[in-house]
């Protein structure tokens, strides 16, 4: 049962974006615990250096760490999957999955999909989502999908990601609290997103700008065709995913 006290990192959806997640560390600073919920792979382009780099983080620090969607589609590629890789994206999720070895798969298939326990004596749920809606959906529809969540008695807050945006509501009496997302922006600023939970009820959202060219440099090495490499490049420039051009 997970107990975490103290200076917490929340973060999630790193999406293989090397770059973005060593920035979001360094910017972190020191922590004494990290909260990751879910998508350390899938689209992104340094996949096992990723897991390496939160296998690293759980060494060092307390760390909560659960499986996303494209994790699980990664460690298991024929398991149905709503909302999964589209058009060219399908062979980007193929070649992920061919880039984990043995000790990537090793770390992620110890992860849970879901976990529970007390963060600085509060009661939490740690979830990528709660319904596998589509993660591409406007502000109106995730607020919908939180209203429709039920959370169980006793439960003070939910951690969550999968809709890389940075969320802190209040739904039916518990807090719900989406980090942001590091590796795949969304909100038109390529930039990194993350959470920092001050003892006892603080919670700072925050960015951090990161070296988008090498992570665009990286995109060479992944099978794909030029259109969809330029389509990927203007995302990560841009902070957005152009779902038009999938
Ligand atoms: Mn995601």
């Amino acid at each position: 049962m997970m107990d975490l006290r103290g200076r917490i990192l929340i973060i999630a959806d790193v999406h293989a974006n090397l770059p973005a997640f060593e920035a979001v560390l360094e910017a972190a600073g020191d922590v004494d615990g990290c909260i990751f919920c879910g998508d350390i792979v899938g689209y992104g382009t340094q996949p096992a250096a990723c897991v390496y780099l939160l296998e690293e983080l759980s060494q060092r620090v307390p760390t909560c760490a659960i499986l996303g969607n494209h994790d699980v589609y990664a460690l298991e590629p024929g398991r149905p999957w709503r909302g999964g890789p589209v058009a060219n994206g399908r062979q980007w999720e193929k070649w992920t999955v061919a880039q984990l070895d043995a000790r990537a798969r090793r770390f992620l298939c110890d992860l849970p999909e879901f976990a529970g326990g007390t963060c600085n004596d509060r009661c939490i749920h740690i979830c990528h989502y709660v319904s596998p809606i589509s993660s591409h959906v406007d502000d109106a529809t995730v607020a919908e999908e939180l209203d429709s969540w039920e959370c169980a008695e006793g439960l003070e807050m939910v951690l969550f990601g999968h809709f890389h945006r940075q969320i802190d509501r209040i739904v039916a009496g518990v807090r719900v609290v989406n980090p942001g997302a590091i590796g795949q922006l969304r909100e038109g600023r390529p930039e990194a997103e993350f959470a920092i939970w001050e003892p006892p009820d603080a919670i700072s959202f925050d960015r951090v700008s990161y070296d988008v060219d090498r992570t665009v440099a990286a995109l060479a090495e992944i099978p794909m065709t030029p259109e969809y490499r330029d389509t990927w490049e203007i995302n990560y420039r841009k902070g957005i995913v152009d779902l038009s051009r999938e």
